[in-house]
Parts: C-alpha cells; sequence; structure tokens
C-alpha cells in the first residue's frame, strides 16, 4: 500500500538523542507519526511485532468460525457468517499492507507465522466445537477486540490507526451479528440454551487471556504506551471489557464459570487465576489446535503460490499465468502463455503471446504473432501483424 518494504539500511539510522527527544516531543503532542518519519529503531521494531501479530491473528481468527459457514443453520445466518469471516481476511490485509510500511515485507511476515516464529492471538488456538461457539467468538471475541483497537485506533502511527478506524466499523457489525446469534439461543429452547451456556463456559477462560499476561508480567507495555502504540495496559482493558460485557452476559441469564468475579468498590474487576500456565503454553504453539492452523496456513500458502505469482507484475520474459487478470498492466518481453478472464489486459507486450479465454488480449499494445483465443479475443488493441 505505502510501498515502503524496499527500505534500506541506511534509512534505518542509528537512533540520535536529538532526533529521538524531538520524535518524543512530536508523540507527546499527539502527532501521527508516517512510514517516512524518523522514528527509533526499537519504535519501529515493536510496531512490526504489533502489526504483524494482529495481522496474523485476523487471518488464523478467520479458521474456527470459518468451519462453520458449510454447516451454519438457514441462509440468513450462513449468509452473515461468510460475510464475518470474508472481513477478518480482509482486516489482515490492511494489517499487513501497515506493517509493511515498516519494512518487513509480506513474504517474510507470513513465512515468519508458517515457520512458528511470529506469535498470534490466544483464542484462535481452541476449536469451535458447536453452532454455538460462533456465536461466542462473534460476540465476545470481537468485543474484546473492540476494546482494543478503538483505543489503539486513537495511537502514533498513522498507518496503522487509520487501518484500526476501519477495522473497527467492521469489527461493530460482527458484534451485532454473534450477539443477534447468542440472544437467539439464549432465548431459545432448553438445548440451545445449554449449548450457548457450554460453549460460553470454555471460552470465557481463552477470553480473559486475551487481553494479554497481567500488567506486572507483561514485557512490552511499558514501552509501547510511553510511544502510544498501546493507549491501555492489558489489565486496564480487561477492565473495561468486564464492565462493560459481564452484565449483559448476565442480562441473559447465562452464567461465567467464575464464582470469585466481582466488582470491586475501586471499579476494578477481581477474579480466579485463569491458569496464566495455559495461556503461555499456548502463545509457545502448546495450544490445542495450533498445529492444525499452523498447517492450514502453510497448504494454503503452497497451493496459493501459482495465483500470487500469475498475479505479480512481470517484466520479464517467458510467463505463464492463469486466472482473473492473468498478467495485468505488464510491460513484458515476449512469450507470454496466459489462460484466464481478462487475460493480458493493458499490455505493452512483445511477441509471441498466446492469450485465451473471456477478453483474451484486451487494450493492449502488441508486437506480433499474436494468438487470441475466446470470446471477444483481441478486443480494442493496437496489433502488430499475424
Ligand atoms: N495471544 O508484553 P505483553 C481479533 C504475547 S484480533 C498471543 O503484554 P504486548 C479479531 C506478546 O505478543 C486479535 N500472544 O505484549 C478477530 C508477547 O510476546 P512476544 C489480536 C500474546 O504486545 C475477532 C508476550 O505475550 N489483536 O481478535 C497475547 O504489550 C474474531 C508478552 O506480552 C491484537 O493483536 C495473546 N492474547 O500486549 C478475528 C491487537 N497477549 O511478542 C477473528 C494488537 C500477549 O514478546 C474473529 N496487539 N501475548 O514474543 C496488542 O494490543 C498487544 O500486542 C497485546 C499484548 C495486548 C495483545
Amino acid at each position: 500500500m505505502y510501498g515502503n518494504t524496499n527500505l534500506t539500511k541506511d534509512f534505518v539510522i542509528d537512533d540520535d538523542p536529538t532526533m529521538l527527544s524531538e520524535f518524543e516531543s512530536r508523540i507527546s503532542s499527539g502527532d501521527k507519526i508516517e512510514p517516512k518519519d524518523w522514528m527509533p529503531k526499537e519504535y519501529r521494531k515493536q510496531l512490526i511485532r504489533m502489526i504483524e501479530q494482529h495481522a496474523h491473528s485476523e487471518i488464523i481468527g478467520a479458521l474456527p468460525e470459518g468451519t462453520w459457514i458449510t454447516r451454519a443453520p438457514g441462509f440468513r445466518r450462513k449468509l452473515a457468517l461468510m460475510a464475518k469471516v470474508q472481513d477478518e481476511v480482509g482486516h489482515a490485509q490492511l494489517l499487513y499492507s501497515a506493517a509493511e510500511t515498516l519494512g518487513k515485507s509480506r513474504e517474510e511476515m507470513v513465512n515468519d507465522l508458517i515457520s512458528g516464529k511470529s506469535k498470534y492471538s490466544n483464542v484462535f488456538n481452541y476449536p469451535a466445537k458447536t453452532w454455538a461457539d460462533t456465536a461466542v467468538i462473534g460476540w465476545l471475541i470481537d468485543a474484546a477486540a473492540i476494546v482494543n483497537q478503538l483505543a489503539n485506533a486513537k495511537g502514533s502511527y498513522g498507518p496503522y490507526c487509520r487501518a484500526l478506524e476501519r477495522i473497527c466499523y467492521e469489527e461493530s457489525f460482527h458484534l451485532k451479528q454473534g450477539h443477534d446469534n447468542t440472544v437467539y439461543l439464549a432465548t431459545g429452547t432448553p438445548q440451545q440454551r445449554e449449548m450457548v451456556q457450554e460453549a460460553l463456559n470454555r471460552w470465557w477462560r481463552p477470553v480473559i487471556h486475551f487481553f494479554g499476561p497481567p500488567d506486572s508480567q507483561s514485557v512490552h507495555s511499558e514501552k509501547l504506551i510511553k510511544w502510544k502504540i498501546k493507549m491501555m495496559t492489558n489489565d486496564e482493558m480487561r477492565n473495561q471489557f468486564f464492565n462493560m460485557y459481564v452484565p449483559k452476559i448476565h442480562e441473559l441469564g447465562l452464567t461465567l464459570p467464575d464464582p470469585d468475579l466481582k466488582k470491586n468498590n475501586d471499579g476494578t474487576w477481581s477474579y480466579s487465576d485463569p491458569d496464566w500456565d495455559e495461556f503461555w503454553a499456548v502463545v509457545k504453539g502448546n495450544g490445542p489446535c495450533n498445529k492444525e492452523r499452523i498447517a492450514v496456513r502453510r497448504m494454503a500458502e503452497e497451493r496459493g503460490r501459482w495465483v500470487r505469482e500469475a498475479l505479480q507484475n512481470n517484466t520479464t520474459d517467458n510467463n505463464s499465468a492463469f486466472g482473473f487478470y492473468a498478467l495485468n498492466s505488464n510491460i513484458s518481453g515476449a512469450r507470454n502463455n496466459t489462460v484466464g478472464v481478462n487475460a493480458l489486459t493493458l499490455n505493452t507486450i512483445g511477441s509471441n503471446n498466446n492469450a485465451f479465454g473471456y477478453y483474451a488480449l484486451r487494450n493492449n499494445t502488441i508486437g506480433y504473432e499474436n494468438i487470441a483465443i475466446g470470446n471477444s479475443s483481441l478486443r480494442n488493441n493496437t496489433t502488430g501483424k499475424y
């Protein structure tokens, strides 16, 4: 989006105390930092870490609910879930683009995800066992994400904040979809009620973990808050979530699996130890579904390789591209074999092109020896001979 993946090492210069102090006064005055502005190395590193983990969470987060699209009860629920899951993948795209502005390529990020080097949110390493899981995820995990993202959208890094603003609008629809689904089940038959209660019992602990370790164990919070990358501490976000959603859960007649959960006089919440050992095991790759989730992403990466290669702008010879808009806007050399809809569109091409499909060879300025087969082939072209 911003094309900073080619940042040279020279640009990432050592931190100069004067520049650091100017940078910090910009942050204190509420300025947004933009990709080409000077920033400390550590600020860049922390942003890449956090935005990248967030992007991975969205893309992996599509998987638990995604498994229910084919089994959703009724067309309306199926449509809504499909749109929701598609949005989550779109959020990943926005976030990968924001992280790319800081100099790490999408390919590196994806490789770090599928090699297990990068983390992503704990919650997506649990299975969605019943339809009610999609209700609880759509309501409470989206709600938790909104608490975090609304706060961070007011942060200091322009591209991340802008991506978060857009994401929050969409997450608000997801939350409504999840809430509607939960209310329907909670006010339905005894079996539906039991199903949603059982799902809530299983998801409650992962949702508490979602906001990160307690402040006393958080490694990055201090620095992130100082530089306005994170706008609330983990415990503050967790507390805000309890304030907003515990009463709503109780209003539906649902219970929470924690007898010690209560609001204190000072406005904070007390709760039982949610087993932080389990949290650390999950985020380090040993949760119930970590291996399965990564295996799916690895498979998608492998299966999609040819599409990415086909869609890349080529300036070389001997291209074979298949699919929609294969070889789009290329200044290519010779011998392109292209199959698909709008194959070889808007190209300035050399010779020996074979294009098959609808609108093959459309709006091109082409050399010679072109073979175009299909409907509306050779349309609006300035073609040479043969
Ligand atoms: N899961 O020092 P802190 C969504 C790691 S999007 C896994 O406290 P920090 C949408 C942390 O990375 C969900 N790991 O860390 C959706 C660090 O490890 P590292 C994602 C976690 O960064 C909905 C270590 O623990 N949202 O749900 C978690 O200050 C429905 C030490 O922790 C974001 O990513 C965790 N929960 O605070 C999609 C928002 N918590 O990197 C589909 C942006 C901590 O040193 C369906 N991120 N760790 O190896 C943030 O706001 C922060 O990164 C926190 C963690 C608050 C998550």
